[in-house]
């Protein structure tokens, strides 16, 4: 079994993908990394834990060599929202980082995982069914950073023959750990919100659509790509996946479905309503599904129903933190 390590294993999907790596492999294969010391207890205590900072590429390079690392999930990203506020940050993290562990897998031979996003579309992107190979001019620093990211892996796969895949993430729904700081993360609250207090102001207009994932079919995703044959995959990079498209009105009115009681309003928040209407209302996702089988489990109505349940029960039980 090939050791496997976990750049930012501490955030949204790098904490649920750990304990899948951990559950479907040994678990004492599945370095999980972060720049916290601390982080959930079970990720601490599940298997091996290194605390790093992706920033420093002489450690990096260390834990890699040290561990005899074969692939790496590089999950180390500031989303959409929060890197609008700092764009140098956004540049320095999200670029350097990647730049950095990219020219160590040319050097140390590894594979590996690099997610793109929604984000990395504008608005001159065809919207509906966006083809996998298309205009991509964003106009926020976090698109800038995904395309210069698709590009940057393109060009170490091509030129030196680094193994690395990725996909192009939606908006990724999820139980565990909360999202921090994107532009979709209203698709998560929004759950949290109608279970603790039966009413949820929403910072995106209520015909806003954009492409959503639930996280079991995101792990799902990742990981069979990383595990599928080489030669079957025509992009490599980027291929554009999708589980639902919905706007918030749509999900409200699910919602309602579980609880009746449940009431929406709006106040829009002119910097994420920009960022959102400048993504894609559904991607076209056939390149994965001919190239790897992708496809998803959750529907918008299955989704929903696993959603509600689960936060109902930790509600019941712990009454406040859902
Ligand atoms: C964000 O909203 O920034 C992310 C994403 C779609 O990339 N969830």
């Amino acid at each position: 079994m090939e050791n496997i390590l976990i750049i930012g294993a501490g955030g949204q999907i790098g904490t649920e993908l750990t304990y899948y790596l951990r559950n479907k492999y040994n678990a004492k294969n599945i370095i999980a990394s972060d720049i916290r010391a601390t982080l959930h207890s079970d990720l601490m205590e599940g298997g091996p834990f290194i605390r790093m900072d992706a920033m420093d590429s002489r450690q990096v390079y260390q834990v890699i060599q040290k561990e005899k690392i074969k692939q790496v999930y590089f999950l180390a990203a500031i989303l959409s929202a929060v890197c609008e506020k700092n764009p140098e940050m956004a540049w320095d993290i999200n670029m350097g980082c990647l730049n950095s562990v990219l020219r160590i897998a040319n050097e140390l031979k590894f594979k590996m995982f690099v997610p793109s996003s929604i984000g990395a579309f504008g608005n001159t992107t065809p919207k509906d069914k966006t083809p996998q190979l298309t205009i991509q001019r964003p106009n926020s620093i976090y698109g800038v950073t995904k395309v210069a990211g698709e590009l940057l892996c393109d060009y170490y796969h091509e030129k030196y023959g680094v193994d690395v895949r990725g996909v192009r993430f939606p908006g990724i729904i999820s139980n565990v750990v909360p999202p921090g700081g994107g532009t979709t993360d209203y698709a998560v609250d929004i759950f949290h919100k109608a279970i603790k207090y039966k009413k949820y102001t929403c910072y995106l207009k209520e015909d806003t659509y954009l492409d959503m994932m639930y996280m079991p079919d995101a792990l799902k995703a990742s990981v069979n790509l990383m595990e599928a044959d080489y030669h079957t995959l025509h992009h490599h990079n980027s291929y554009n996946i999708t589980a639902m498209s919905f706007t918030p009105k749509i999900l409200a009115d699910e919602i309602k479905k579980h609880i009746p009681e449940f009431t929406i309003d709006y106040e829009i928040d002119p910097l994420r309503q920009r960022i959102a209407d400048s993504w894609p209302n559904s991607m076209d996702d056939t390149a994965a599904r001919n190239d790897w089988n992708w496809s998803p489990d959750f529907s918008l109505e299955h989704m929903t129903n696993d959603m509600i349940q689960i936060l109902t029960e930790r509600f019941n039980r712990k009454g406040k933190d859902v």
